[in-house]
């Protein structure tokens, strides 16, 4: 892998060329990283492995320090930098990686105290999503993330926007390197968030939301690789790419899922993980915009993993929601991945979490019930109508049987009169026909 100008290292896109899910047996990984993080006491670093398998980087050692928050200088204390720098060579790494989000000024003077460039977890987040974006607004989405990130430190920015075509002759006179640096960063962004504006303008994106605005929409939430396409795979009976890795879905797919007759749109999407750089949720506004719009949302959490792991996932969850606006929305939990369960993992589980449901997207286990539920909260969240549709409406009545499933009418001479349930929106749009019941 290149080194950029300013000395900065992430894994790159190109390296993942052969197998894109890790590496393969007995092959000497191109970089190989040694994973460091500081913690008040135990810290897991299987996530911070996970994400840089993902990226296709090896792990090949790990330095917990023990404090209460980081050096403000170089993230690990002065000593533990030795220890680091000899751990790191003991392991043969290349790479050090860290499991926080560091300062420009940690990462800078890490990396001259260790003579190996070091990447921290927003930047291999933030590459995983390079590469895994597909759609152009996906890719927009992950070029704007990256270039906020950039900015926010003031570093990274030349070599990239050299590539981009602006960069030598651009400079204005007397800038300095940084100065020119965030100048185009800012142009640039404004030029991403023109275009993922027209991009989310696209008619595809308003026929989707069109369709949203009839039917009721559920939405998969829940941390990334707990199982969500998977579910939506069991559902709806579709094939929507599922992986052993994390963020394999960014693009929002949508697919109908009929509940006691009544259609309705189900939503898999970004899944989220701890400490998500807020750059990503900021960028990815418009894809998350269909979680916060859903009139219930499905908290998809991996019943197989660790009681602490879940924990841990369950309260990110719990704040992107929040921070994504989200928070307030109905929610049913289901603990996927039941397969993988014994009995006793299953009763301790059901203490837990007494009103979740237990299911599998695999055996097609609790898929049954857990349909029942969704339809039982999904009656919660829609309002009786009242109608009368004079005969001229017939548009209005066939939509209505479309989105209502059954409904119950009778012929009068003034028009049919309906009763049915609908959600809330869709019965500001029939008010005009509305009667007393
Ligand atoms: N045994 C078992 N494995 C499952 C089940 N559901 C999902 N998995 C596995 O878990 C991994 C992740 O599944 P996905 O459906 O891609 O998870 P996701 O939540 O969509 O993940 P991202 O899109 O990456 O955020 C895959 O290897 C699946 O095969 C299940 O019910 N049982
Ligand atoms: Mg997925």
């Amino acid at each position: 892998m290149e080194r950029g100008r300013n000395g900065r290292s992430a894994p790159t896109h190109a390296q993942r060329g052969g197998d894109a899910n890790g590496l393969l047996e007995g092959q000497r990984a191109r970089q190989r990283a040694l994973c460091v993080a500081v913690a008040p006491d135990g810290e897991d670093l299987s996530e911070l492995e996970e994400l840089l398998r993902t990226a296709g980087v090896a792990s090949v050692g790990e330095l917990i320090q023990h404090r209460d928050a980081p050096h403000p200088n170089s993230y690990l204390g002065p000593g533990k930098v030795s220890e680091a720098k000899a751990a790191a060579a003991a392991a043969d790494a290349n790479l050090i990686a860290c499991d926080d989000e560091l300062s420009a000024r940690q990462e800078r003077n890490l990396e001259q105290a260790l003579g190996l460039p070091v990447v921290d977890r927003t930047t291999v987040i933030l590459d995983i999503f390079a590469a895994h974006a597909n759609s152009a607004e996906g890719k927009l989405q992950v070029e704007l993330a990256q270039l906020e990130y950039n900015l926010a430190r003031m570093r990274g920015l030349w070599s990239h926007l050299e590539r981009l075509g602006g960069g030598i002759g651009t400079r204005g006179p007397g800038e300095t390197q940084i100065e020119t640096d965030r100048r185009l960063a800012r142009d640039r962004i404004a030029t991403l968030r023109r275009r993922l504006d027209h991009v989310s303008g696209t008619r595809a994106v308003q026929r989707a939301e069109r369709e949203r605005a009839a039917l009721p929409t559920i939405a998969l939430v829940g941390y990334t690789n707990a199982g969500k396409s998977t579910l939506l795979n069991a559902l709806t009976g579709s094939d929507v790419g599922v992986r052993d890795r994390l963020f394999h879905t960014l693009d929002p797919t949508t697919r109908t899922l009929r509940i006691a007759g009544r259609p309705t749109l189900l939503i898999d999407t970004v899944g989220f993980i701890s400490k998500l750089p807020h750059q990503l949720v900021d960028a990815f506004g418009a894809t998350l915009e269909e979680t916060r719009r859903a009139e219930l949302l499905v908290h998809v959490l991996d019943g197989s993993a660790s009681l602490e792991q879940r924990e841990v996932m369950e309260r990110s969850v719990a704040e992107t929601l929040e921070e994504i606006g989200a928070g307030a929305l109905p929610r049913v939990l289901v603990l996927g991945k039941a397969d993988l369960l014994d009995e006793h993992q299953r009763d301790e589980l059901q203490l837990r979490h007494p009103d979740a449901m237990l299911v599998s997207g695999h055996t097609g286990e609790g898929l049954e019930d857990l349909l029942e539920r969704l339809e039982r909260e999904l009656l919660h969240t829609l309002r009786p109508v009242h109608l009368l549709v004079p005969y001229a409406d017939g548009g209005s009545l066939a939509e209505l049987h479309e989105v209502a499933g059954e409904v119950s009418r009778e012929d009068t001479p003034e028009g049919v009169r309906v009763d049915a349930l609908v959600p809330a929106h869709l019965a500001q749009r029939f008010a005009r026909f509305a009667i007393a019941s």
